[in-house]
């Protein structure tokens, strides 16, 4: 069965020039991109994406740095997609993801770390609300 899923593609990764590597790994997958949008996200829409975190030391800068420039946001489709590009991004730690997937062949900072993927299809159906209300 088709699901969805976010993936954002964050600052560090715009920034690099990584868009193209990322889009073309879900494309090589067999996952197809739905919507998409370059925007820089306003503090507000930070807090709501990242909710879970809130109490979490490292929120303040999760929040200061997912602000900090334009990221990508898609929301993707495909049999199991939710898995399916959390396989493609690796372990949220750069370091201990396999070479193979995107943060383990491009990053070693756990805060910039490329990429995101919602962790469920409860998740995704609630970060899609918020990247794309209109859409979905
Ligand atoms: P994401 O939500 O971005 O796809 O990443 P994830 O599921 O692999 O990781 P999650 O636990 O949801 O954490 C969200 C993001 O917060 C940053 N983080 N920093 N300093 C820290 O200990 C720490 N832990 C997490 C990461 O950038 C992570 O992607
Ligand atoms: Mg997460």
């Amino acid at each position: 069965m088709s699901e969805r899923t976010l993936v954002l593609i964050k600052p560090d990764g715009v920034r690099r020039g990584l868009v193209g590597d990322v889009i073309g790994r879900i494309e090589r997958k067999g996952l197809k991109i739905v919507a998409m949008e370059l925007r820089t996200l306003d503090a507000d829409t930070a807090k709501a994406h990242y909710a879970e975190h809130a109490e979490r030391a490292f929120f303040g800068e999760l929040v200061e740095f997912i602000t900090s420039a334009p990221l990508v946001a898609l929301v993707v489709e495909g049999p199991r997609a939710v898995e399916a590009f959390r396989a493609l991004a690796g372990l949220t730690d750069p370091v201990k993801s396999a070479p193979g997937t995107i943060r383990g062949d491009h990053a070693l900072e756990i805060g910039e770390n490329v990429v995101h993927g919602s962790d469920s299809t409860d998740s995704s159906a609630r970060e899609i609300k918020i990247f794309f209300p209109d859409r979905f």
